[in-house]
């Protein structure tokens, strides 16, 4: 067959509905017809789809925003006459316009809540319609978010869906697509009050008497409770039906045991059984309250609420995720021992919710109006509706606690040098106007949840009321990484709750970047690795645990996230997650288990750490073992270690040969085992024949290749009988990073190993004996400011000129190798350069860097016996 026929096929679908009197729904997702300005050609794609999984992680910091149409062939028949028919986005990104049969059917705008067009009245019935999709997601000053730390992946994300109802029907449109609200205004653990809200449209041409019920199960599934009223509906009406029921002894729901309830509503013919239109919805009964005193008390208990932040995107998929990874990630973060969750930074697929009702996790969940705010009333608008609709459509899920409506509202404002007084103060007006209009839509529409806004580290907050508006206020709090020091972080705190001794305070980030292929025993801010993340959040948790003013925390983030701005040692990934984009988990997603779990835990860190590579024989190793034991032991073939646990850490320093070493570490209960490798230092250069030595120059981090499982050790000085480097300095690109450049580096995966370096190096020396090697030199320009097009596009006389930038000779044992090596020129800026040169020598090899102009510097080397 040839492929225009076979397209014909897939996008050709008559809908197989059973036309039964009650609603069909079903998703409408796959072999949508799809074209986009960026890329002309037309393919067949699957909803959940976005255009810019790919370029949003591919070099430079721009990814396609712009408008994609999504079109589809379907033949409806003539029985849906009798029916009315309407598409539910779960959610798209962000403005989307629908037409059936080249009529508008309707516009949404925002890009992280659902809608539901009614397309009844623009279908052809006995013929084949045309659905024509347009998604636009270029920025748009007046809706929200304008600007954030992840990427606006643009597409039909979520799950859409078709839903034929009969004329008389539950209302589907409006904010809450369809839910029925339930309510629940007195809890208490005697009784519980609920109220059940629910709308009814007749779309006949007739009025109608009809029955309305709402059946009510307990968690245990079994109906106890069957309410039900008579109402009559004018031709065209919608009307309120509300219901309302006391249930005593009511099952509370609570991260420990989250009983759910389910009410089902029917809508039937006044004396008739058949039933026109069902709809159902679980709930939660539990009541809780917050205070500087006791902290968050649910149901009458107390509990310190622990727990991260979680984006919506995962690896290769960017933000078009089925929901078994939604529930996976909420699984997963349920398993680390938390019991609370920020849905930072907008509201997330309808599954999450679900899942976080059926775990126990509690939720704050905000949505995108973030670091700036436009003072025009469009703005303002569609913030107010994104809150509606946030709330009316999550409403009935019990694990949601909080409502957010802001996040660092201030920040670009802080930063921004040009702005003049009279606009920041503009800006401010509107953004406390904006903040007052949204606590007041929140409490109309809720007024049983908290309120809740975050802020960063700033007094405008304060000084500009901003910070009063809500219930409670969450501080985004990096000390130990944008601003130094970890100890400044509870001083803070302390100094916030002096001045305002009655505001219940919320940690709603923190946390560094880390990034798995990279290990030390000596961390420090910014040098990415597993160990510094583990210190910055060991230290927050005992802040946090210390102050009973603070009534929760959750770290940013769960997962390593896309921002295409970013340039860390993962390029265009936030990498502060306790677990890859991928999921994998590093070492400190396993602290966290310790920390917080009841059941006995028990895990010997350092999954990316296993092979070591001390000094010597008399330097000991350090293996750190996560446990919520008050002791545990360690067992190394037939030796035994015993060690205190502290904070849910043991530390083990211990001498071991060089080789492979079998550990494992118990509490008497659980145990937990690891393979680790020992490499002395001093004897490696003895030892060049058996393994190469390969060093990451200009840090104390040791960096293992994904690709090849190389690892890179860290740098040292040279000693003789040794190897090491001679002179220079660690490069320092921003003087607050304490160690080298944060760029991209162009042309490698590898980013981390040239973008540390050793600058105005003089030397680097292997005391090898006599032989034939391979010696690779790494390095990268980290300074030149003209782009790289530039230089490729430069005449040679135009290069010339350029060698007044760095440029430095390389000689090995005093032979020149490469002569007048000037990065800029020869490869372009931010780009990862490998020479590698053959060297014979009768006795060690000595790498010196002669300076012609500027400084030489060296990112990395590798020797290897030929
Ligand atoms: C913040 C923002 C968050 C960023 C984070 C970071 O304060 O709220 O969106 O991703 O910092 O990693 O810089």
């Amino acid at each position: 067959m040839k492929f225009s026929s076979l397209f014909f096929i897939a996008l050709f679908l008559t809908w197989s509905f059973n036309l039964s009197a009650q609603r069909n729904i079903q998703t409408i997702n796959s072999a949508w017809e799809f074209s986009s300005k960026k890329n002309d050609a037309t393919k067949i794609v699957n909803i959940p789809h976005t255009w810019n999984a790919e370029d949003a992680f591919e070099d430079g910091k721009d990814y396609f925003r712009g408008k994609g149409t999504y079109k589809k062939t379907f033949f409806v028949p003539e029985e849906w006459q009798e029916k009315r028919a309407f598409l539910k986005f779960e959610g798209s990104n962000q403005i989307t316009t629908v037409f059936v049969n080249d009529l508008k059917v309707g516009e949404h705008r925002g890009g992280y809540t659902g809608f539901v067009f009614d397309i009844s009245e623009a279908l052809k019935f006995g013929k084949e319609n045309k659905i024509r999709i347009e998604v636009n997601n270029a920025h748009n000053s007046n809706i929200p978010p304008l600007d954030a730390d992840f990427n606006f992946y643009g597409g039909i994300y979520r799950d859409l869906h078709l839903i034929l109802t009969n004329k008389i029907h539950f209302e589907l449109e409006n904010e809450a697509t369809g839910n029925m609200l339930i309510k629940t205004p007195e809890v208490n653990s005697e009784n519980a009050q609920v109220v059940f809200e629910t709308k009814i449209v007749n779309h006949s041409q007739k009025a109608k008497n009809l029955q309305v019920r709402v059946e009510i199960f307990n968690p245990e599934k079994q109906k106890f409770e069957t309410l039900s009223k008579q109402i009559r509906l004018s031709q065209g009406e919608t009307k309120s039906v509300n219901f309302s029921k006391e249930i005593n002894n009511p099952e509370l729901w609570s991260p420990d045991s989250p009983s759910l309830y389910t009410a089902v509503a029917q809508i039937s013919h006044e004396n008739s059984s058949e039933i026109l239109d069902e709809i159902d919805s679980r709930f939660g009964l539990r009541w809780f309250e917050v205070s500087t005193e006791k902290g968050f008390v649910l149901n009458g208990e107390p509990i310190k609420l622990i727990g991260a932040n979680r984006h919506q995107d995962y690896k290769d998929l960017g933000n078009a995720l089925p929901n078994k990874i939604h529930r996976s990630d909420y699984k997963t973060i349920k398993k680390m021992g938390a019991n609370v969750i920020r849905t930072a930074h907008y509201p997330q697929d309808p599954e999450v919710y679900k899942i976080c009702d059926e775990l126990g996790l509690l939720v704050w969940t905000e949505v995108p109006v973030i670091n700036d705010v436009t003072d025009t009333e469009a703005y303002h608008d569609v913030s107010l509706k994104m809150q509606r609709e946030q709330i009316l459509q999550f409403f009935n899920h019990p694990s949601i606690v909080m409502w957010g409506y802001m996040n660092e509202i201030f920040i670009r404002l802080v930063f921004n040098n040009e702005i003049t007084e009279a606009e920041k103060e503009a800006k401010i007006k509107t953004s406390v106007e904006l903040a007052k209009k949204l606590e007041k839509e929140t409490k109309r529409l809720d007024p049983h949840r908290l309120s809740v806004m975050a802020l960063h580290e700033n007094q405008l907050y304060n000084e500009s009321g901003i910070a009063d508006i809500p219930d409670v206020i969450g501080w985004n709090l990096y000390f130990g990484w944008y601003s130094p020091g970890l100890e400044s972080f509870g001083e803070f705190l302390d100094r916030q709750h002096t001045r305002y001794p009655n505001r219940p305070l919320f940690i709603s980030e923190y946390g560094p970047g880390a990034d798995s292929r990279l290990q030390t025993d000596e961390p420090k801010p910014w040098d990415y690795s597993e160990a510094y993340q583990l210190k910055l959040h060991r230290s927050y948790l005992n802040q946090v645990q210390a102050r009973d003013y603070v009534f929760g925390m959750t770290a940013w983030n769960f997962a390593d996230f896309g921002s295409s701005f970013r340039q860390d040692s993962r390029p265009y990934i936030n990498q502060k997650g306790l677990v890859n984009i991928d999921r994998s988990k590093k070492d400190i997603y396993h602290y966290y288990q310790a920390r917080l779990l009841d059941e006995p835990f028990i895990y010997i860190a350092g999954k990316n750490y296993e092979k070591r590579y001390p000094i010597d024989e008399n330097d000991s190793i350090e293996i750190t073992v996560f446990s919520n034991a008050d002791k545990v032991k360690l067992n190394i073939g037939n030796a035994e270690f015993t060690s205190e646990v502290e904070d849910a850490i043991a530390i083990f320093k211990l001498s071991l040969p060089t080789g492979k070493h079998q550990l494992m570490a118990t509490d008497g209960k659980v145990s937990h085992s690891r393979e680790i490798e020992v490499k002395y230092r001093k004897k490696l250069v003895l030892d060049i024949a058996k393994s190469n030595i390969l060093v990451n120059v200009g840090t104390q981090v040791n960096f293992t290749d994904e690709t090849t499982g190389e690892t890179w050790i860290s740098d040292q000085e040279y000693k003789e009988g040794g190897f090491g480097y001679v002179g220079g300095n660690v490069y320092q690109k921003n003087e607050h990073k304490f160690q080298g450049t944060a760029s991209d580096i162009l042309g490698t995966e590898n980013d981390p190993l040239f973008q540390t370096m050793r600058e105005g190096i003089e030397a680097y020396k292997f005391d090898v004996k006599e032989g034939k090697y391979r010696l690779t030199l790494l390095f990268a320009e980290p300074d030149y400011k003209a782009s790289e097009e530039n230089i490729y596009n430069l005449n040679e006389s135009q290069k010339e000129k350029l060698t007044g930038l760095r440029s430095f000779d390389v000689r090995i044992n005093g032979e020149t190798f490469s002569k007048n090596l000037n990065l800029a020129r020869d490869y372009g800026n931010i780009r990862a350069v490998k020479i590698s040169y053959v060297v014979k020598t009768q006795n060690g090899i000595s790498v010196e860097f002669e300076e012609n102009s500027g400084k030489a510097l060296l990112s990395g080397i590798k020797l290897e016996k030929l």
